[in-house]
C-alpha cells in the first residue's frame, strides 16, 4: 500500500524538517499535501524535486488523506485533526494539544512503540525536551531501575518556532552593532506572556507561562509528560521528576544536565556506560580524557540523542549525573513524528 500524506504546519521550522525526514523515510509515499496559513497559500516547496503548492488549510483538505503530520501549533491542531479522523486519517501530532487525553498514546519508538496499538486516530509526539530524556533515560530505568530524575535543560531558541530563530539572529545583530537589542524581544521568553525579553547574550529560566506553583509550563511537561511515556500514568509516583527549563542563546538543539538515582546502589558508571552503548537511538560521547561530550552545533541535523559527561555522585551510591543533547527540530520533534508514523506503517496500524 502508497500513503496520501498531509503535513499540516509545513512552513515553520519543524514542518519543514518534517518533508525532508519524510523524503528519507521507509512510508510508501503516494501523495504530499502542504497545508498552512492562508499567509503562505501559494508558496512553492517541493518533495523528492517535485514543486508541491502549500495551500491554507480548511476541514476538506483532509479528504482522502491517510496520515497526517502535524506542527501548527495546539489551538490549530485541536481545530483541524478531529476533522483529519473523522475523514479517516491517522495523525501523528507534535504540538501538546492531545498530550494528555487518556485514549491518546504518547510515544516515542525506542521506549513506548507498543503503545501505538491503542491509538483512535491521533498519536501524540511529546515535548522536544521529554523526548531526548527519555531516550537516554529508558535504557537504564529497563536495565537497573529509576527512582529519582532532576533535570536541568539548556534550550536552543528554535523550541519556540522560526520566529524566535529569526528574533536571537537579530537581537545578536543589533548587540554587535552596538545597537539596542531590548526593543526586537517581541517573543521570547513566550509569545503566550506580557513581557518580552532579549535572549541574545542572556539566559531566560522561562519556557512557556507560569503554573500556579511556580513551575513554568514546559517544566510541568518534562514532568508528567515522562510519568505518562515510561509508566503509562501521567501521575504516576514511582518515579520522582523534578525539572528547571532554561532558554540559552544556540539556534538548534537542545542540552540537558540529568541528575538520576537507579534502584540499585551498587550500579557503577562502567555498567551504565555499557547499557547506553547499545541503546536504541543513543550516541555515546563520552571520553573526558580526549574532551569528547556532546554538543548542540554536532548534532544539529542528527536523528540520534548523545549522552556523555557519565559520572556517579560519590556522595550518594546509585545516584548519577549526565549531559545529553539532541537535535530539537529533529528526534525532538520532525524525526520524531515520522519515526512514530513509520513505526504506524510497519505495524499495519494506519
Ligand atoms: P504559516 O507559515 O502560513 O503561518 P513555527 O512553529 O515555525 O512558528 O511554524 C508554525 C507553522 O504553523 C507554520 O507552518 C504556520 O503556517 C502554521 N500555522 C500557523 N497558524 C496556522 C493556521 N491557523 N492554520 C494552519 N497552519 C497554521
Ligand atoms: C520549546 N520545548 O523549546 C518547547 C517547544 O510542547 O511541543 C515544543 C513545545 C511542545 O520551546
Amino acid at each position: 500500500k502508497e500513503y496520501n500524506v498531509a503535513i499540516l504546519g509545513a512552513t515553520g521550522a519543524v514542518g519543514t524538517r518534517m518533508i525532508q525526514q519524510l523524503e528519507q523515510s521507509t512510508i510508501p509515499v503516494k501523495s504530499v499535501k502542504l497545508l498552512a496559513s492562508a499567509k503562505s497559500a501559494g508558496k512553492q516547496l517541493s518533495f523528492k524535486g517535485q514543486p508541491i503548492t502549500v495551500e491554507e488549510t480548511t476541514p476538506d483538505s483532509f479528504d482522502g488523506i491517510d496520515i497526517v503530520l502535524s506542527s501548527a501549533g495546539g489551538s490549530v491542531s485541536k481545530k483541524f485533526l478531529p476533522e483529519a479522523v473523522k475523514r479517516g486519517a491517522v495523525c501523528v501530532d507534535n504540538t501538546s494539544a492531545f498530550r494528555m487525553e487518556p485514549d491518546v498514546p504518547l510515544v516515542v519508538p525506542e521506549v513506548n512503540e507498543e503503545a501505538l496499538k491503542d491509538h483512535h486516530g491521533i498519536v501524540a509526539n511529546p515535548n522536544c525536551s521529554t523526548i531526548q530524556m527519555v531516550v537516554a533515560l529508558e535504557p537504564i530505568r529497563q536495565a537497573f531501575g529509576l527512582n529519582q530524575i532532576i533535570v536541568s535543560t539548556y534550550q536552543a531558541a528554535s523550541g519556540a518556532g522560526q520566529s524566535a530563530l529569526n528574533e536571537l539572529r537579530q537581537e545578536t545583530q543589533d548587540y554587535l552593532e552596538g545597537k539596542d537589542m531590548q526593543a526586537d524581544a517581541k517573543i521570547l521568553p513566550t509569545k503566550g506572556d506580557k513581557k518580552h525579553y532579549p535572549l541574545a547574550f542572556n539566559l531566560l529560566p522561562q519556557i512557556d507561562v507560569f503554573e500556579d506553583n511556580g513551575y513554568s509550563h514546559e517544566e510541568w511537561k518534562m514532568i508528567h509528560e515522562t510519568k505518562k511515556i515510561m509508566l503509562n500514568d501521567m501521575d504516576a509516583k514511582d518515579i520522582k521528576v523534578t525539572a528547571t527549563c532554561v532558554r540559552v542563546p544556540v539556534p538548534i538543539a537542545h542540552g540537558e544536565s540529568i541528575y538520576f538515582t537507579v534502584d540499585d546502589p551498587t550500579v557503577t558508571v562502567d555498567q551504565l556506560r555499557a547499557v547506553l552503548k547499545d541503546a536504541p537511538g543513543v550516541v555515546l560521547q563520552d571520553d573526558p580524557a580526549h574532551q569528547i561530550y556532546p554538543q548542540p552545533i554536532n548534532a544539529v541535523g542528527k536523528r540520534d540523542t548523545f549522552v556523555g559527561r557519565l559520572r556517579a555522585d560519590e556522595e550518594n551510591p546509585g545516584s548519577f549525573n549526565m549531559w545529553v543533547v539532541a537535535d530539537n527540530l529533529l528526534k525532538g520533534a520532525a524525526w520524531n513524528t515520522v519515526e512514530n508514523a513509520e513505526r504506524l506503517v510497519a505495524n499495519g496500524l494506519v
